[in-house]
């Protein structure tokens, strides 16, 4: 039982539980989780936030438009619906992308409809193909996709019937997508709705000749900061042929030949899963999970795609490459280590971040206390078989319905009851690595967590980093604890592969040997807590 020198936050749970009327209390206990990586324990997440409480996630929209189709720059991508959703997902994101000579790229513009009172009243139809029309008409793009907000589910209009109306009309692949931001519980939901409108209305619409002798598409990277442009470099150097990316630096060209790759690497499960396990599916593609975040991970997941391949030539290239980069890799480590080491950090990030950043974290010895994901689903945090991994028909309804529509508990035996009928049929269900295995003895494992709860975390633990988003960092920073945002990057990055694995050493460096934060005069240090009068419960 290996605690890392971790102290037992049990007390603080209670302490942070007692403060909620009773049915929340009951609701966050089960999201919250004093590790313990021998017992196999069981998170409760991917269920509604509770109304009231300040949480980090974000929308259904968000999820389809800003994380997994802003990325891929020769698709031009309409928000149908008010300008501040268009405006707030115009880049904010820093996914970067690398055009060839002459290639388009709209990923500069925000497209919108910019939807009024009167489309609201009056339906916004009409003023969505007069968008399609005149982005048409301007830049001859050979794929227009729509994306619904909010209000279009509520009023009614048809953003699939426009798209297949405009496709008729226009001879350019256009389709939309019902990802209006209140549907399912977090942007979750979204993921899932593109990973579907993208399988069936791109991938497998072209072939290609085969370029390479390893031939495999990365899913779950959106260069975020350059992060791509780094591991495309790394496989490059290592005779990798890089297919296609599900979506950083990517195209939607390069989508629609992707089935024809020798392997998938699944790199962010959360929010790419849905093609990796369709495409295995209809094309059998087989897929593997990587992480190229931290360089040990790195070097990990090219020996496991060596190994996949089985080939020597590509195993000694691999090899050579990983020596060759780990050489600048550890040079810069202990430089850097021993100003870092002992440190403690928190992140509280997305659904895959907060567990992949943790490598990089370990590998100049700093420990993380306490850690959780804002919207990821079960299997992410256990590490092992768990329910909702199931292969769902790509034309069924998903999983997502479930939980919109029932309660937790009920939808948990719904999905129980779907493994092992779909058992009976033959699936079989993969495993693949996770947060709480691999965290230490007594952290403490939290999804969604919300403003009171970081506030508490922050008291206890006294973090040296805490990890988050740019609406978590200038609270948490107030404190006196720095914050980095692994969304964006802040400003820096690639931190991805070797090179990446180097940037955030130097970015550790600067951040935590220092003692400017120490500080920092907290102003609610001076002021007394506003206390409300208004009873929940
Ligand atoms: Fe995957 Fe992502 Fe993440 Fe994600 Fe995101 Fe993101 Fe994230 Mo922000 S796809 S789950 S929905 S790794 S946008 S690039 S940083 S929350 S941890
Ligand atoms: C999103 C995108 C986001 C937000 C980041 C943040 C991103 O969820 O819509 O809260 O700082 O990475 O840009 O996750």
């Amino acid at each position: 039982n290996y605690t890392n020198g971790l102290p037992d936050p049990s007390e603080l749970k209670e302490e942070i539980l007692k403060k909620y009327p009773r049915k929340v209390a009951k609701k966050r206990a089960k999201a919250m989780v004093v590790n313990d990586p021998s017992e196999g324990q069981e998170i409760m997440a991917n269920v509604r936030t509770i109304p009231g409480i300040i949480t980090q996630r974000g929308c259904t929209y968000a999820g389809c438009k800003g994380v997994v189709l802003g990325p891929t720059r020769d698709i031009i991508n309409i928000t149908h619906g008010p300008i501040g959703c268009g405006f707030y997902s115009w880049l904010t994101r820093r996914n970067q992308t690398k055009p060839a000579e002459g290639e388009d790229n709209y990923m500069p513009y925000a497209f919108s409809t910019d939807m009024q009172d009167e489309n609201i009243v009056f339906g916004g139809e009409q003023k969505l193909k007069t968008a399609i029309r005149e982005a048409f008409e301007i830049f001859k793009p050979s794929a227009i996709s729509i994306f619904s907000t909010c209000p279009v589910g509520l009023i009614g209009d048809d953003v699939h019937a426009v798209a297949r109306e405009m496709k008729a009309e226009l001879g350019i692949n256009i389709f939309g997508f019902s990802c209006e931001g209140y549907r399912g519980v977090s942007q979750s939901a979204g993921h899932h709705i593109a990973n579907n409108g993208i399988f069936k209305h791109v991938v497998g619409n072209t072939d290609r000749e085969r370029t390479g002798k390893f031939q495999v598409n990365l899913m779950g990277e959106y260069n975020i900061g350059g992060d791509a442009f780094e591991i495309e470099r790394i496989f490059e150097e290592c005779g990798i042929t890089l297919l296609s990316t599900y979506s950083g630096n990517s195209t939607v060209e390069s989508f629609a030949y992707s089935h024809t790759a020798d392997l998938n690497m699944v790199m962010c499960h959360r929010s790419i899963n849905y093609i990796a396990e369709m495409m295995e599916e209809k094309y059998g593609v087989p897929w593997i999970k990587v992480n190229f975040i931290g360089a040990e991970s790195t070097a990990k997941s090219l020996r496991k795609l060596a190994d996949y391949f089985g080939d020597d030539e590509l195993k000694a290239k691999v090899e050579e490459v990983i020596e060759r980069e780990m050489v600048k890799v550890k040079k810069v480590a202990e430089e850097v280590k021993p100003k870092v080491e002992g440190k403690l950090a928190m992140m509280f990030v997305g659904g895959s971040r907060a567990h992949h950043y943790q490598d990089l974290f370990n590998e100049l010895g700093i420990k993380t206390v306490s850690a959780g994901y804002e919207f990821a689903h079960r299997d992410d945090y256990e590490g092992r078989e768990v329910i909702p991994n199931i292969k769902i028909d790509a034309d069924t309804r998903n999983i997502e319905d479930l939980e919109v529509t029932k309660d937790e508990e009920h939808f948990r035996d719904d999905l129980v009851t779907k493994k092992t009928e779909l058992e009976k049929e033959g699936y079989t269900f993969k495993d693949y690595q996770g947060m709480m295995p691999e965290m230490s003895k007594n952290a403490l494992v939290v999804d969604d967590v919300n403003h009171w709860e970081t506030e508490k975390l922050i008291d206890f633990y006294k973090p040296d980093i805490f990890c988050a988003g740019i609406k978590e960092k200038y609270v948490v920073q107030k404190y006196g604890v720095p914050l980095k945002q692994l969304h964006s990057y802040d400003y820096g990055g690639p931190y991805a592969a070797f090179g990446g694995a180097v940037n955030f050493y130097k970015e550790m460096e600067r951040m935590l040997a220092t003692n400017i934060w120490k500080l920092v005069d907290t102003p609610w240090k001076h002021e007394p807590e506003i206390v409300g009068s208004i009873s929940i419960e």
